[in-house]
């Protein structure tokens, strides 16, 4: 295998050598610090395509039954990609790495009875052995522990609107500033101020790049009114980005932004007067910090009778599939 893989490995073994909790030792002897599942250790030490996935989105982002189902369908279509998924939760204070279908079926009946968790709540969720739903920038810092390079989400956080006030400025961003994982999602949500939130990943350093496309994508539609800084056209120019970022050690995350499927984009303007309404309510009732984001995701899928849900779904699966194309061709490019 090639050396990229072997440092993977290395990364992994390593990390099970040395980071193990107290509590571990004591009653639970040999249990690595964080737990990777057979296949994804597999995967990562033959130099083979891995994706990692988040968990917010399963606790947070989308209604039970529909979570789970969707959880089960975005793996299913990474590996008809010929990659391993790595779903990526804190159960029990133990960052996992690739889940069974027992541990996917317990994350989503938690719901959002599992805690949010950012980049700040790791290390709390591990202290008190809670069990955690992993955001983007949670979910990019775990991967990037155990060397995985692809990650695929549906939509990143980003600056809300008015952020330039209430500073909510979600710290998927500046994980993205420190933490070299490629990041495939359709763009982001018009919950969000998309263009602040694209000055921000300037002023980060972030590499951001439009899949097919000159436009950056706005989740539910194809377009922003924002040009895009760079564009891809395939999953190899892909693959050559995430290398050459890599070779020049610059440290910092790339964010690869794939429209929703025409056939599945939703009304624009269905979705903006749901959005606005669900920003109002937000408003009147005070909904800030970690919670105004699954709460305007609830609201807009409830205002929408459900349509933003199968385009969220239909968007997923589509990024899992060119995720897993991405992961492949980066295997081919250092082979
Ligand atoms: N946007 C979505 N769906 C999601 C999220 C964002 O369309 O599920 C979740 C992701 O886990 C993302 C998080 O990392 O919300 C951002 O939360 P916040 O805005 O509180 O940083
Ligand atoms: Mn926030």
């Amino acid at each position: 295998s090639s050396s990229s893989s072997s440092s993977a490995a290395s990364r992994l073994s390593s990390l099970q050598r040395h980071l193990r909790p107290s509590h571990s030792r004591s009653n639970n002897k040999g249990a690595g610090f964080i737990k990777v599942s057979p296949e994804v250790s597999e995967a990562l030490s033959n130099g083979n395509a891995v994706v990692a996935l988040e968990s917010t989105i399963i606790s947070h982002g989308m209604p039970y039954p529909q979570n789970l189902e969707t959880a089960k369908e975005v793996e299913a279509n990474v590996r008809e990609k010929g990659a391993v998924p790595a779903t990526i939760a804190i159960l029990d204070g133990i960052p996992c790495v690739g889940l069974s279908i027992e541990e996917l079926a317990r994350l989503a009946n938690l719901g959002p009875r599992a805690q949010k968790t950012a980049r700040r709540d790791i290390a709390h969720l591990v202290a008190t052995r809670g069990n955690g739903a992993t955001t983007v920038s949670a979910t990019m810092f775990i991967a990037s522990l155990v060397g995985i390079s692809v990650f695929v989400t549906g939509g990143i956080g980003g600056v809300h609107r008015h952020g330039e006030h209430t500073m909510d400025i979600s710290s998927d961003l500046t994980e993205l500033g420190r933490t070299p994982v490629a990041v495939i999602s359709a763009g982001v949500k018009s919950i969000l101020d998309i263009p602040r939130t694209l000055e921000y990943l300037e002023t980060q350093g972030v590499c951001v790049a439009a899949y097919k496309t000159n436009e950056f994508p706005a989740f539910f539609t194809e377009t922003s009114g924002c040009k895009a800084p760079s564009r891809v056209d395939s999953p190899e120019d892909c693959a050559r980005l995430i290398d050459a970022n890599m070779k020049l050690k610059l440290g910092t995350g790339i964010l690869i932004a794939v429209p929703i499927p025409r056939e599945h984009s939703a009304s624009g303007s269905l979705i903006e007067s749901a959005i606005q309404k669900a920003l109002k309510e937000a408003r009147d009732k005070n909904i800030t910090g970690n919670a105004e984001t699954p709460f305007l995701l609830a609201r807009v899928n409830e205002l929408t009778g459900g349509a933003s849900l199968s385009s969220n779904i239909a968007l997923v699966k589509n990024n899992a599939r060119v995720g897993a194309e991405i992961a492949v061709a980066l295997t081919q490019l250092r082979d």
